[in-house]
């Protein structure tokens, strides 16, 4: 049981000498596109990349599931409040099923939520940013959501077994997340003036943040060419941005958006739409607790776990509750 936080600490230097053998057996594994499972032999720094990327996926799930969770008692209508609640839970079990994967590879979930409200470990970017209208809401879920299956469907191409299995899991929830933002943001663009330039408006503010949901530039990105060679991704920070620019591009101008890009144009040659870069010197200060809202998500965080203490306790027999 890990979840009081029983286990040993985690070796996460990986620091033990490999027998190059076995790391060449595992590479060739890696290469036929053979699934590593939890038991088999892995490289320390293999299992402390998967730790790493699980927890900050589960990270930014439960996160995630803040600023729409606000929204709940402010839906417009009674289908719209349904499927944001029915929304806000998946969020959540997605984030219990990635914890689940990443205590496997060795680090207690315990530590795990007290390094996150205590801003030792990261969660994405885009939840930093303020949500103001229902029309932000929306973009969460045709946006953000857009952006994530995009990126988990190559990490279920992926080369460790119970992430790729719970990333088909996700996707199919993701897929039912997005048709709900689709319809929201057709909603509201195809509905007054008042509301077109709300949903305008809501999008100006998320563009930017999304773009640089893929993580940096590729010439920045510190785990890219491991991470790449090991199947832990499957595609590049800067790929998977450009597909997402090419896929929603065309959508946004469909729907009657205007791109907040004065640099917007489409490259001929290749067919990519090509936009200005990203403020990365925004996207770092974000990430590093610098953002609009990093410390109001924290803070309830914090209170989440601090109010969940004796059912933690409770489930770990820490309570001290005897049996009649
Ligand atoms: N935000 O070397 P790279 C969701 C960090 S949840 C914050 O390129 P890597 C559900 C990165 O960790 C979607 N930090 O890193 C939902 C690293 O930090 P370090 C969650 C970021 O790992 C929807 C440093 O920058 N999905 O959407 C970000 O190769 C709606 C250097 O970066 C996943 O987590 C960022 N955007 O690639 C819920 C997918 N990007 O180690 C509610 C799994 C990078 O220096 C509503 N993760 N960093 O401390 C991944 O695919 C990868 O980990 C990347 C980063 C692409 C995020």
């Amino acid at each position: 049981m890990s979840i009081g936080g029983q286990m040993e600490e985690p070796k996460l230097g990986g620091t033990e000498t490999e027998d190059p053998q076995k790391l060449a057996e595992f590479q060739a594994r890696i290469d036929s596109g053979d699934l590593i499972e939890r038991d088999d032999w892995m490289p320390e720094a293999y299992r402390t990349g998967m730790l790493r990327m699980a927890e900050h996926h589960a990270n930014s799930e439960i996160v995630g599931a803040l600023p729409e969770g606000e929204w709940i008692t402010r839906a417009p209508s009674l289908r719209r409040k349904l499927a944001l609640i029915a929304k806000v839970q998946d969020e959540v079990g997605h984030g219990l099923m990635l914890y689940r994967v990443a205590e496997d590879l060795g680090k207690p979930r315990d530590q795990m939520l007290r390094d996150l409200i205590e801003g030792r470990t990261k969660y994405h970017n885009v939840f930093n940013y303020p949500v103001p209208t229902w029309a932000d809401v929306a973009m969460i879920a045709w946006l953000v959501d857009g952006a994530a299956i995009l990126n988990q469907k190559t990490l279920a191409d992926g080369s460790y077994a119970p992430y790729v299995r719970t990333m088909r899991r996700i996707n199919a929830e993701e897929a039912f997340h997005f048709k709900h933002g689709e319809d929201m943001v057709l909603t509201l663009m195809s509905g007054t003036g008042r509301q077109k330039q709300m949903a305008q408006e809501a999008f100006d503010r998320w563009w930017w943040p999304v773009l640089m949901f893929f993580g940096p530039p590729d010439k920045e990105s510190r785990h890219n060419a491991p991470h790449l060679k090991w199947r832990i991704k499957t595609a590049s920070n800067d790929t998977l941005r450009q597909k997402f620019v090419n896929r929603f591009v065309p959508a946004a101008l469909d729907l009657g958006f205007r791109i907040p890009d004065p640099n917007l144009r489409r490259e001929d040659r290749t067919g990519n739409w090509l936009t200005s870069p990203p403020d990365w010197d925004e996207f770092f200060r974000v990430i590093r607790g610098n953002g609009p809202c990093n410390a109001k998500r924290l803070a309830l965080r914090r209170l989440s776990y601090e109010q969940g203490q004796w059912v933690r306790r409770a489930v770990t027999g820490q309570l001290g509750l005897s049996a009649a």
